[in-house]
């Protein structure tokens, strides 16, 4: 059976999250922290990073965005189609997700990676909060701008990448408060039955 890779804490919770919503037939793994850097995962993701979703014929994808296109492409029917107007807004909406808001949480996971000495690591950490807080300043103003209740106005797997960082949110200074729109979205997911199940196979815990 095709099998998605996923460790608690990740942004495998959104393929885990879209699995749940559409019923797709795929085995969600938990690993445990620390077993993606060992030599049978490396072998099917060498990368060393989740999620990463394993075909019957050993081919694996990697990389969240083209999951959830994959999911939604193969199994997500009408309502997850690509050649909708809501497809095209949500590979958008995942792309910038995903290249953008993830990779500026490198500085806040990583900032070691960035820079040396301690004031420059610190510097790395200020810049990365203020990236941060105007990303999640336009997550917002998306949102409430398409009504506040999906990121697009329609539910759809932006919203599963949305949660993963309005989750993140909370390692940071920044405070959700100061994005209702986010927190109210935060509520509604918590609130949905195939994010409890996503975030129980992945050894999760809401926010609450
Ligand atoms: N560009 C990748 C990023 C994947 C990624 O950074 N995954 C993180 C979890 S959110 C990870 O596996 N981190 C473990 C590590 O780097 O050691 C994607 O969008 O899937």
């Amino acid at each position: 059976m095709t099998t998605l890779y996923t460790m608690p804490g990740t942004c495998s919770l959104a393929p885990n999250i879209a699995v749940a919503w559409i019923d797709a037939p795929v085995e969600v793994k938990a690993m445990a922290y620390g077993d993606h850097k060992k030599a049978e995962y490396l072998a099917i993701n060498p990368k060393g990073k989740v999620p990463a979703l394993r075909f019957d014929d050993g081919d694996v994808l990697t990389e969240a965005s083209a999951i959830l296109a994959w999911l939604g492409a193969a199994h997500g029917g009408g309502g997850f189609g690509r050649d909708t107007a809501l497809g095209r807004k949500e590979a958008e909406a995942l792309s910038y997700m995903t290249s953008e808001v993830h990779a500026t949480y490198g500085g806040h996971f990583g900032p070691q990676n960035l820079a040396e000495s301690d004031s420059a690591i610190e510097e790395v950490k200020r810049k990365t909060y203020e990236q941060l807080a105007s990303h999640y300043k336009h997550l917002n103003d998306v949102l409430a701008g398409n009504g506040g209740e999906w990121y697009l106005g329609k539910r759809s797997f932006a919203d599963t990448f949305l949660y993963v960082l309005s989750r993140w949110i909370e390692q940071t200074p920044i405070s959700i408060d100061d994005y209702p729109a986010l927190k109210k979205h935060r509520a509604r997911m918590e609130a949905d039955s195939g994010v409890q199940l996503a975030l129980d196979r992945q050894d999760m815990e809401p926010i609450g």
